[in-house]
C-alpha cells in the first residue's frame, strides 16, 4: 500500500503565513484551475473526496494541506501534500489574479521543506503563459518537478507521448523535470507518479 493512501486533511489557509511552520517534506500541487489537481490528489491518495473536485472552475481559493501520518512515531507527520489555488480562471478580476501571484510566489519561497512540485497540465491544452510564468519562479529554486499531463484518457497513446515530449521541451528551464501522461479516471501514469512522490517524501535508501 502506498504511504500516500494514509493522507488526511490537516488545515486550510488563505495565505502561506497561516500554514504551520515547515517541518517535514512537503509536496505541492499547482496548475490551472480545472486542470485536474484535486482529482490527481484523490486518486494518488486512493480517496474519493480528500481534495474536492468541482465542475465549476476557480472555486478553490484556499491552500489545503494534507498530512501523511508517520506509522512509527505516531504523533508525527511523515510528510505533507499541499493543494494550492488554481490559476488562469478567466472570470476572476485583476485583484484576485495579483493575489494568486502573492500566494503562489509566497508559498514557493517560504516553504523550506518543499521536496517536490507536482504541476498539472491538461494534456489537450499544453503549456500556457501562466504555466511558463510559474516555471520561471520554480527554475531557480532547483526543486524537482513532476508535470502530470492530466486527462490523458482523452488522447490516443501516440498523441500522449507527443504532448509529453512537447512539455518536456517547453519546460526545459526546470532542470529536474519529469513529464508523465496521467489520468485520474483511467489510472494512467499512477504508479510512476506515486513512486516519484513517495520518494520525495520518504527517500528510499539505495543499498
Ligand atoms: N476525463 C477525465 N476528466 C478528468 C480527469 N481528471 C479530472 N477530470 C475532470 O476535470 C474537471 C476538473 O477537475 P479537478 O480535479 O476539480 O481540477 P482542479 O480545479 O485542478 O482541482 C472535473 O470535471 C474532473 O472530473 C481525468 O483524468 N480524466
Ligand atoms: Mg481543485
Amino acid at each position: 500500500m502506498s504511504i500516500l493512501h494514509r493522507a488526511t486533511f490537516v488545515t486550510s489557509a488563505a495565505k502561506p503565513e497561516q500554514l504551520p511552520a515547515p517541518t517535514t517534506a512537503e509536496v505541492c500541487f499547482v496548475g490551472r484551475s480545472n486542470s485536474g489537481k484535486s482529482s490527481a490528489i484523490n486518486v494518488l491518495a486512493n480517496q474519493r473526496r480528500l481534495a474536492y473536485s468541482s465542475k465549476t472552475p476557480g472555486r478553490t481559493r484556499l491552500i489545503n494541506m494534507f498530512g501523511i501520518p508517520d506509522n512509527i512515531a505516531t504523533e508525527e507527520w511523515l510528510g505533507f501534500l499541499v493543494d494550492l489555488p488554481g490559476y488562469g480562471y478567466a472570470a476572476v478580476d485583476k485583484n484576485t489574479r495579483e493575489e494568486w501571484a502573492d500566494v503562489l510566489g509566497g508559498y514557493l519561497h517560504s516553504r523550506s521543506s518543499l521536496a517536490g512540485i507536482v504541476l498539472t497540465i491538461d494534456i489537450r491544452r499544453g503549456i500556457t503563459t501562466l504555466d511558463k510564468r510559474l516555471a520561471n519562479w520554480i527554475a531557480p529554486t532547483g526543486i524537482p518537478v513532476l508535470a502530470l499531463l492530466t486527462k490523458a484518457d482523452k488522447l490516443p497513446y501516440g498523441q500522449r507521448l507527443k504532448a509529453s515530449a512537447a512539455v518536456q521541451k517547453e519546460l526545459a528551464s526546470i532542470g529536474a523535470l519529469t513529464a508523465v501522461p496521467f489520468s485520474a479516471t483511467r489510472r494512467i501514469g499512477l504508479e510512476q507518479a506515486t513512486n516519484l512522490i513517495e520518494n520525495w517524501i520518504s527517500p528510499k535508501a539505495v543499498p
